[in-house]
């Protein structure tokens, strides 16, 4: 398998679970801040020009962090990425889709590049702040989840990966993480920091 992995990006939720599993795989950069994600190189392996994108065993190309990060569960049991029971198993899917489409794209997005999509200095500052809003309700809505347990759900999963990611970027849209999310957020740089390749 090979990942292509941008430092600091989405990506490295999907490092995270490869590196969690413990499955050997190639890591292929595309820096964002070079535009390699627009070469036509890139573009031919992912016409969307984003990270993370999984090339599998066969050559084919996987996108879309929730999909991935499934397929990655699916194809490596031994690891529990995922409940047993598919009650529990949509949760987990419910959240980490949460986390991807809702706060990653209509949160951290606006907060991160408001220019993305408008021009005018006021409605880009409108948007940063619209975008920081939602991440601070995500953030309390990941505190209640996590209630008192090490983690989202009972056991370490997909979701987990998805809330690293975004929590990671907390100091560059200057959102405070409420405290029993710093420390959960502390577990997982731990986690990732002792299976690291
Ligand atoms: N929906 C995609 C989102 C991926 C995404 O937005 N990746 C960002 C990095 S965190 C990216 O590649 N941005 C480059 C761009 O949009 O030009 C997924 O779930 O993987």
């Amino acid at each position: 398998m090979k990942l292509f992995h941008s430092p600091g990006s989405c990506s490295e939720g999907i490092r995270f679970l490869l590196d969690d599993i413990g499955v050997s795989y190639e890591l292929e950069t595309t820096d964002l801040k070079s535009g390699d994600h627009r070469s036509p190189e890139y573009l031919a392996l992912n016409p969307k020009g984003k990270v993370p994108a999984l090339m599998l065993p066969d050559g084919s190309v996987l996108t879309e962090f929730p999909v991935i990060a499934y397929w990655l569960a699916k194809s490596f049991p031994e690891a529990k990425l995922l409940p047993e029971t598919l009650d529990e198993e949509v949760r987990v899917m419910e959240l980490t889709e949460h986390i991807v489409s809702g706060l990653h794209m209509r949160g951290s997005v606006f907060a991160m590049l408001p220019q993305k999509f408008v021009c005018d200095a006021g409605a880009q500052e409108e948007l940063q702040q619209h975008g920081k809003e939602i991440v601070r309700a995500g953030f309390a809505r990941l505190e209640k989840q996590l209630g008192e347990k090490d983690f989202l759900f009972r056991e370490f999963s997909i979701a987990d990966a998805a809330a690293y990611y975004l929590i990671s970027w907390h100091e560059r849209i200057r959102v405070d993480v409420p405290e029993a999310l710093a420390d959960y957020y502390l577990r997982l740089q731990l986690r990732k920091s002792k299976n690291a390749s």
